[in-house]
């Protein structure tokens, strides 16, 4: 495999796709090795093929606001690849969506997803609709228009989305509310509903506990305990409470949490009461972290990001490359044990490459904060099957899923040293699988 070459002509063909070229630039590099121990991977030109989404689909969504103005949005469904199973993967509405970034997550998605063991492909859709200040006439106005271009490109063995930034249940629910009118079928086609009408136990919870799952078991595995550990979390949403809710039960501290306008540090520890009151923050809707620190008595850090802070565990939680080099080099200076990715690519390629000079306990998003698709995939497993499983089921299947992904990140990713390398680990697990897939059932 020539990544150079690929790379100059992804380049030229996608010039300024910036994260799209970043995702694609880790995974192949991750892979090179392996991908040449394979020559029928380069005969049937498996990366080519990889790098490129099976389609695009963007749209423009007009709706009308509370004061009767029209406003214009752009919507998009990335379908990238479906070797092994429907493509699914979230939706992201914020005021940042470009095609750049939803190609970036859908491509991680499609290795995330391969990861989880269950029969999903990669998928990624959204728009630049910002919902920070909407009523919730307007993101129901929204979701519908948005809905109106994109239902008949989805379906349930077609292609299944869910929430992800800017979307959790209420905006799943004016959109699965919006398609089941248009589709004339009721067979959950998004995951992440209501439990009221198809829903799954666990789901809300599940990016942040199975990152703590995978979390605590990487520290195991190097002989540690997440047990008295302190640790830092970035951002304050629904990734966010479930991963601080799961760290208390396991004995940790959280004591950081962030948002855009800075950083709260509570050394008492965010637990409790104060894990319910990020829910709140979040529905407000503000994007805003200061009321925490007014409504608790704790210290808020303006315009800051929570890396500064001594701890023993880094669990970026927010969004992409929202750990940089300057960052890797504070927590690495003040002693940090293990950096563990919930956000999707939270830390920039030269923040991992510190991580991993220094030896410490690095997990990437696709493999850390995979519980979040996979319990969408049990979601699916249960509308299909037309039962509920109870938490305890959903949660038991969780951690089961969260430990065969960490023994697949450990076959790959071991070095002679011993030394894990967890990002390389994931890469190649989840490549290999989907590439077989590929490679069986021929060009297409
Ligand atoms: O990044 C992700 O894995 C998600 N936003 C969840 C995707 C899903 O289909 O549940």
């Amino acid at each position: 495999m020539n990544i150079e070459k690929i790379m100059v002509s992804l380049e030229s063909k996608h010039p300024g796709e910036q994260e799209y070229l970043q995702a694609v630039r880790e995974v192949l590099t991750s892979i090179e090795d392996v991908y040449n121990e394979h020559p029928e991977f380069e005969k049937a030109k498996i990366a080519e093929r990889l790098v490129e989404p099976d389609r695009i689909f963007t749209f423009k969504v007009p709706w009308v606001d509370d004061k009767g103005d029209v406003q214009v949005n752009l919507g998009y469904r990335v379908q990238y690849n479906n070797a092994i199973g429907p493509y699914k993967g979230g939706l992201r509405f914020h005021s940042s969506v470009t095609l750049s970034i939803l190609k970036f997550l859908g491509f991680e998605q499609i290795f995330k997803n391969a990861l989880t063991t269950l029969p999903m492909g990669g998928g990624k859709g959204g728009s630049d609709f910002n919902p920070r200040g909407k009523s919730p006439a307007e993101v129901m106005r929204f979701c519908q228009a948005y809905m109106l271009e994109l239902w008949p490109h989805i379906g349930p063995e077609t292609d299944i989305p869910a929430g992800d930034i800017g979307v959790g249940a209420r905006e799943i629910g004016y959109l699965y509310g919006m398609y089941r009118k248009l589709a004339r079928e009721n067979t959950g086609v998004f995951t992440g509903k209501g439990l009221e009408y198809g829903g799954s136990l666990i789901r809300p919870e599940a990016t942040g506990f199975g990152g703590l799952y995978f979390v605590s078991q990487m520290l195991e595995t190097a002989g540690e305990s997440i047990k008295g550990k302190t640790i830092a979390i970035s951002g304050f949403g629904n990734v966010a409470w479930g991963a601080a809710l799961k760290a208390t039960e396991m004995g940790a501290k959280v004591i950081t949490i962030s948002g855009p306008d800075g950083y709260v540090l509570d050394e008492n520890g965010i637990s409790g009461e104060k894990i319910d009151y990020m829910l709140e923050l979040r529905s407000s809707c503000n994007d805003v972290v200061a009321p925490y620190a007014e409504k608790f008595g704790a210290k808020f850090f303006p315009g800051k990001r929570p890396w500064e802070v001594k701890v023993d565990i880094a669990l970026p939680c927010a969004t992409q490359n929202e750990l940089n080099a300057d960052d890797a080099r504070m927590l690495i200076n003040n002693g940090v044990k293990c950096v563990g990715e919930i956000s999707n690519m939270g830390c920039t390629p030269e923040a991992i490459d510190l991580f991993l000079a220094h030896k410490i306990i690095y997990g990437p998003g696709k493999a850390v904060n995979a519980g979040g698709v996979a319990t969408s995939g049990l979601e699916m497993t249960q509308n299909a099957m037309h039962i509920n499983w109870t938490a305890a089921e959903v949660d038991a299947k969780l951690q089961q899923i969260m430990s065969e992904i960490h023994a697949q990140c450990v076959k790959y990713g071991r070095e002679p040293d011993g030394y894990i390398n967890y990002m390389k680990g994931a890469n190649v697990a989840g490549f290999l699988k989907v590439a077989k897939a590929m490679l069986s059932q021929g060009v297409v």
